[in-house]
């Protein structure tokens, strides 16, 4: 039966807080800190943990190799050689977002009747666009089957695709067709642009395109500069949809009338739940990652929201939540989850998953979660998985060498050999 699997990205050895991503707040702010590598990846299995007890579909994506020396030797250099801000950008543990791996759509919204995936460019930040090559073997591998699954490679540069953070679906059921809505940004063509708009339009619609949707079933919107300006770096961070519910806050779109007319038309029974910035300001929106909850549909039906614990730690973002769930409003549950260390680089729940919908007996079984399989990888985390990582240290043999030993351990674990080299 196909249903909603989340596939979660597992903490590389190698997290750190290197400040790479202008226009993300908190990689910016908590640059030097001091990371906790194994701490970040035992969060997000927590995480998985309680999703699979909740009777939710839950996958994963392997780590990436780090440091990335095939990039660094594409750029004529080597990890001992690079610049700091290079090597730097070859030792991001990024990919564990992997809302930001690739953009999905069901097979009930597509021509041919397959699932497509595209795998997300991510050209607009260095640390993150070399992330596509190893996505694309881990996708090719997990969504083999040609009879259920298109696997493509990415839109060509310049045109900037930041992957599923920027695309919601909206649907009466999750294997029905739904309504696809691609959200993109534009940087100003005058004046100081504070932050990159990381979606381009052009390269949604290659997506559009490329997926066979249907251009009735499609929309595209857009996003706000004021959103793009106080720290929403992709539109996952200011909105998020599941089934029949859009979850949003008021700023988050530049045209939100004419958005929410045009998802009326489309989707009659459509729920728009949104947030008023005078109830929470976009500020407390983004440092409380209200909108980067996982918005899911419980096995009793009810919709649900996992959270991350800085939403309860900001208290107009946890009083609009009791309000709303003490009120009649669609959401009746609130999960919440330590994931201070992803957090703390701009990576919420909803940051960590790609959701896939599909019949998880379709999908190679090496990427499906289960409790006694998180059991291994944590005892494997807990054992290989540096303690802590400072900014200097990345100029360390050592730990290059360790973070390569620990994810190629754990490949091996999880008879994924071909990817351990
Ligand atoms: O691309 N942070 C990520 C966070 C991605 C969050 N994903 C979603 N919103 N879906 C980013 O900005 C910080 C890395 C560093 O500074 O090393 C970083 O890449």
């Amino acid at each position: 039966m196909r249903t909603e699997i989340n596939f979660d990205g597992i903490v590389g050895p190698s997290h750190n807080y290197a400040g790479l991503s202008l226009g993300n707040l908190a990689s910016t702010r908590n640059f030097g800190k001091v990371s906790a590598p194994r701490a970040a990846a035992l969060q997000g299995l927590a995480k998985m943990r309680a999703n699979l007890e909740r009777g939710l579909a839950q996958g994963f994506f392997l780590p990436q190799r780090r440091p990335d020396e095939v990039w660094l030797h594409q750029l004529g250099t080597t990890v001992e050689a690079a610049d700091a801000v290079l090597r730097a950008n070859s030792l991001s543990a990024s990919s564990m977002w992997a809302a930001n791996a690739a953009t999905v759509s069901p097979a009930a919204d597509t021509a041919d009747g397959r699932c497509h995936l595209t795998v997300a460019n991510l050209v607009t930040m260095p640390h993150r666009s070399h992330e596509w090559r190893e996505t694309l073997v881990q996708l090719q591998i997990a969504f083999a089957n040609e009879a259920h699954f298109a696997v493509h490679a990415p839109v060509p540069a310049p045109f900037g695709d930041e992957g599923a953070a920027n695309h919601m679906r909206l649907c009466a059921g999750h294997d029905t067709p739904g309504i696809e809505v691609f959200v993109y940004g534009v940087t100003p063509s005058t004046g100081a642009a504070p932050y990159p708009a990381r979606q381009h339009r052009e390269a949604s619609e290659a997506v559009a395109r490329i997926h066979g949707l249907s251009p009735t079933r499609t929309v595209f919107a857009r996003q706000s500069d004021e959103a793009i300006a106080a720290g929403a770096f992709h539109n996952d961070v200011v909105a998020v949809a599941n089934e029949r519910v859009l979850f949003t806050h008021e700023l988050a779109f530049a045209d939100r009338d004419a958005l929410y007319a045009e998802l009326r038309a489309k989707l009659p029974e459509i729920e728009i739940v949104e947030v008023p910035a005078s109830e929470v300001s976009l500020a407390d929106a983004i440092t409380s990652y209200l909108f980067n909850a996982q918005l899911v549909t419980l096995p009793s039906g009810e919709a649900a929201l996992v959270l991350p614990g800085e939403a309860r730690e900001t208290p107009s973002v946890w009083r609009w939540l009791e309000a709303h769930v003490a009120g009649n409003g669609p959401i009746r549950h609130l999960f919440v989850h330590d994931l201070r260390e992803s957090m703390a680089n701009g990576g919420g729940p909803a940051c960590l998953r790609l959701r896939v919908v599909a019949d998880p007996a379709t999908i190679d079984p090496r990427f499906i979660a289960s409790p006694e399989k998180l059991d291994r990888i944590e005892a494997l985390v807990a054992r290989l998985w540096p303690e802590h990582i400072a900014v200097e240290d990345l100029a360390s043999p050592a730990l290059w060498a360790a973070c390569v030993e620990a994810r190629s351990a754990l490949c091996r674990e999880l008879g994924l050999e071909e990817l351990a080299g």
